[in-house]
């Protein structure tokens, strides 16, 4: 408590009321010569906080006290970013779902699903997003609610900031998780990944701000440790990135060993994660593709309906036509093993 009440006085008061501009600047540098450095960046966050809007009480009781995490940190430092993966080089997609589309995941989504049908039944009603991909989510995000995350949310985000690959990144989501508390989220119960996903969805706390949901109806949009609310809050995400009622996220397709592939050549360029989107052909509609000598497998899409094609693991395996459905499972995580994979696994949920 004094080493608290001692940290207050020299810098965190200056938070607290508000001051901004060189004085605090000022402090800083005062502070950075008298004490860590972790002190003086945890003084930068309160500071960063308040100008943010987060209440000084929220700051006060949560700022000074937190310790860096070096797990989070050394877990970022080795993490593979997402752009230097970009190889070019086509990894088979099988293995990984052998992995992630087990007998176990498909069993205990098949029971999540039933246990809560009636509920997921009127959510889908609501948001037109289909429940059986909420559960495959749920089941890839956190085993169903088994592994939700045990790093304390706030002090695995400050220590991402601190460490710097992705400062502005980290230090708007420890803002944002200080948020939650303002909004009645008690400390305990914001864990999470090392990354800062939490919950039920693994949402990041500025997608937990703007998009958890009630899906139980009891007033409280409680991600952590309602599985209704879960569910109800991944189908908001899925909403948001634009997902269509009623249409498939794919189907498996036969291709002809005609096809033209330089003519489906998709050119636009995306700005989020492009050697994902790479992969993608252009967007034709259903009809189109049938007379291009495509042959879906199984279930069909209508005729007018817009796909593109993906072959993950090259021309000769089994490939799909995609939908807008299937983008807003990429927008989830953006990988096409994991969105091919949730697809993959809600099909075997909802198969009778
Ligand atoms: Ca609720």
């Amino acid at each position: 408590m004094k080493r608290l009440a001692n940290w207050l006085s020299v810098g965190l008061l200056a938070a607290l009321v508000g001051i901004s501009g060189p004085s605090v600047s000022g402090s800083i540098a005062a502070l950075a010569q008298t004490r860590s450095a972790w002190d003086t960046y945890k003084l930068r966050l309160a500071i960063l906080a308040r100008q943010q809007g987060v209440r000084p009480e929220t700051v006060a009781a949560n700022v000074p006290g937190m310790s860096i995490n070096q797990s989070a940190i050394r877990m970022e430092a080795t993490e593979p970013g997402a752009a230097t993966t970009s190889t070019g080089q086509v990894f088979a997609i099988s293995p990984y779902l052998r992995r992630h589309v087990t007998a176990s995941m498909i069993s205990r989504g098949r029971a999540n699903y039933y246990d809560h049908y009636n509920a997921l039944r009127s959510l889908e009603q609501r948001t037109g997003v289909d429940s059986a991909v909420l559960m495959a989510i749920w089941g890839h995000e956190t085993s169903y609610g088994e592994v939700t995350g045990n790093y304390d949310l706030l002090e695995a985000l400050a220590s991402l900031g601190y460490y710097g690959r992705r400062r502005e990144f980290f230090e708007s989501e420890f803002i944002a998780a200080l948020k939650l508390i303002d909004q009645g989220v008690p400390r305990w119960r914001l864990k999470g990944s090392w990354a800062g996903a939490t919950g039920y969805p693994q949402f990041m706390p500025s997608v937990a701000l703007r998009l958890r949901a009630d899906g139980d109806g009891d007033g409280y949009a409680n991600i952590w440790n309602d599985e209704l609310d879960g569910l109800a809050s991944i189908a908001m995400y899925l909403r948001d990135a634009g997902w269509k009622a009623n249409v498939a996220w794919g189907v498996p397709v036969r291709v002809p060993a005609t096809l033209n592939r330089q003519a489906i050549v998709s050119r636009v360029i995306a700005q989020r994660c492009p050697q994902v989107f790479r992969r993608h052909s252009r967007w034709l509609t259903m009809r189109e593709w049938r007379s291009l000598g495509m042959v879906p497998l199984g279930r069909s899409l209508p005729d007018t309906e817009l796909a593109f094609l993906l072959e993950p693991d090259g021309p000769g395996s089994t490939a799909y036509l995609l939908t807008a459905n299937y983008r807003a499972i990429l927008d989830y995580n953006c990988s096409n093993f994991y969105a091919m994979s949730v697809g993959v696994l809600a099909d075997a949920i909802a198969r009778r």
